[in-house]
């Protein structure tokens, strides 16, 4: 039996030269923005890890294999498909039975990543405890991903529509190590800080590759959380995101939004209410989250006996 992969060229040949790869998820291009910018952001996004000098390879479901790279075609067909699932842990092996297409998330990238051998990923916003958890029992299954497979994932923290401190509970709990890079404090993906300390801290790619190399020689399984604070001149000030989040969840809560359907609502509701603000930002560190993977790739693939 086989596991069902399949590789671009490009990752292929990056594969063999032993070369830098990080990875992308995919739910952040059919559930995460609006068609034409999320083919457009990941078309940057990919450019900006290649500029790094390492190979992206963004993983998708298509026609019964998991596809780690895609073509610039399936990734602009992938764009503008209608009803694609959204795959966490839980949907993965359904979608690839039955030849669905389906977007993978944190979760879902975690592991297929690391079945194809690659350490690190990058992103947005990683999901985690939502608002309302201890009603509603609304926890990610990237934080349990995160304990269990052994991928350094690169985010802007967690977005406010969550409940912050709940998620670093959830986290420490599950043994995740969450690592603010170059700050003290917990980002909270539009804003630098979100007020809350991050458990650790790290200031450098180096540092991080040494930590994640250092779990897998313990025999520590799951992954690293790196918080990556949006760039200054990309924030959005409290003033004018809280309000837009406080309206989305209210929205929500009102239409009875539930389950796999909150984060991608709430999403594009905050993106309606700032008039694409939320977007212009959301690109921004997504940008730099790559940069980031890039080098702790790059490290860790250069440093191989630290
Ligand atoms: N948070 C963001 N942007 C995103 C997501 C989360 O700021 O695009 C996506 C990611 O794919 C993440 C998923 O893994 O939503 C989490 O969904 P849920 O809350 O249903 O687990
Ligand atoms: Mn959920």
């Amino acid at each position: 039996m086989t596991v069902p992969l399949t590789f671009s060229d490009e990752v292929l040949q990056a594969h063999t030269e032993g070369r830098a790869i990080v990875a992308l998820e995919s739910t952040i291009i059919t559930h995460g923005m609006p068609w034409p910018q999320n083919v457009e952001t990941a078309r940057l996004v990919e450019a900006e890890i290649r500029k790094s000098g390492a190979i992206p390879a963004t993983i998708a479901v298509m026609a019964g294999f998991v596809h780690i790279g895609l073509s610039e075609a399936k990734l602009d067909f992938l764009g503008q498909s209608q009803g694609v699932m959204k795959l966490s842990r839980a949907d993965l092996a359904v979608c690839l039975a039955q030849g669905k297409i389906g977007a993978t998330t944190v979760a879902a990238t975690m592991i297929c990543a690391h079945l194809a051998g690659i350490s690190v990923f990058a992103t947005g916003g990683i999901g985690g405890v939502h608002r309302g958890a201890e009603r509603t029992f609304d926890v990610s299954a990237d934080l349990m991903e995160l304990a269990r497979t052994p991928v350094t994932v690169v985010a802007a923290g967690a977005k406010a529509i969550l409940d912050l401190p709940k998620t670093l509970e959830v986290l420490e709990t599950q043994g995740v190590p969450v690592i603010a890079f170059g700050q003290d404090d917990f980002p909270a993906f539009w804003s630098r800080s979100s007020g809350l300390k991050a458990p650790l801290r790290l200031d450098s790619a180096r540092e991080i590759a040494a930590a994640h190399r250092m779990r897998g020689r313990l025999g520590l399984p799951g992954g690293q959380l790196v918080a990556n604070p949006i760039p200054q001149d990309a924030e959005i000030g409290r003033a004018v995101i809280d309000p837009a989040i406080e309206q989305a969840l209210a929205e929500a809560a009102a239409r009875g939004i539930a389950a796999k359907a909150v984060t991608p609502f709430l999403l594009q509701r905050i993106f309606e209410l700032t008039d694409g603000r939320s977007l212009t930002a959301n690109i921004a560190l997504v940008l730099n989250n790559a940069r980031l993977g890039a080098a702790i790739a790059l490290a860790l693939a250069t440093d191989k006996d630290t």
